[in-house]
């Protein structure tokens, strides 16, 4: 087993600083590759960062990091709410998994507060914007060092 965290971005995320701001902060998505790495450095893990808008890109990438990453954080994004093919393929990875959402999904439109996501994850870290990276990858380097 490696010491690589894999953090998947889902859709849309390659958009982060000018999509709606009000709802996702002025933070782009090199912003948080950028904290995800400055963390990693600082936990002694090592960071695979990721983005994609494809549900089938994605599911191969979480089938690949079995037996090769440490610990997985995913922000599915618009998948949240509708995979349960991703959701089939993070059962199948034995590791830790943490969802992040950056922004607080308890208080926005209803059809956004089911997760299948959230039952394939360890923990859940959502509203806290792109510090929940921050947290998140923390937790999983503390949990790859058992
Ligand atoms: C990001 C998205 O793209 C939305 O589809 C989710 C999530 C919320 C976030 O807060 O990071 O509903």
């Amino acid at each position: 087993m490696t010491n690589t965290i894999l953090v998947i971005n889902g859709p849309n995320l390659d958009m982060l600083g000018t999509r709606q701001p009000e709802v996702y902060g002025y933070d782009t998505l090199a912003d948080v590759e950028a904290l995800c790495r400055r963390i990693g450095k600082e936990e002694g893990v090592e960071i695979d960062f990721r983005q994609s808008d494809s549900e089938a890109e994605i599911m191969g990438w979480i089938k690949q990091a079995r037996g090769t990453a440490a610990g997985l954080l995913i922000n599915p994004a618009g998948f949240t709410s509708t995979s349960i093919a991703i959701l089939d393929s993070l059962l199948i990875y034995e590791g830790p998994i943490i969802e992040v959402h950056i922004s607080p999904l308890f208080r926005r439109d209803e059809f956004r507060h089911l997760s299948y996501v959230s039952k394939a994850a360890t923990a859940k870290i959502e509203g806290f914007g792109i510090r929940g990276y921050d947290f998140a990858i923390r937790k999983l380097a503390e949990l790859a060092r058992g």
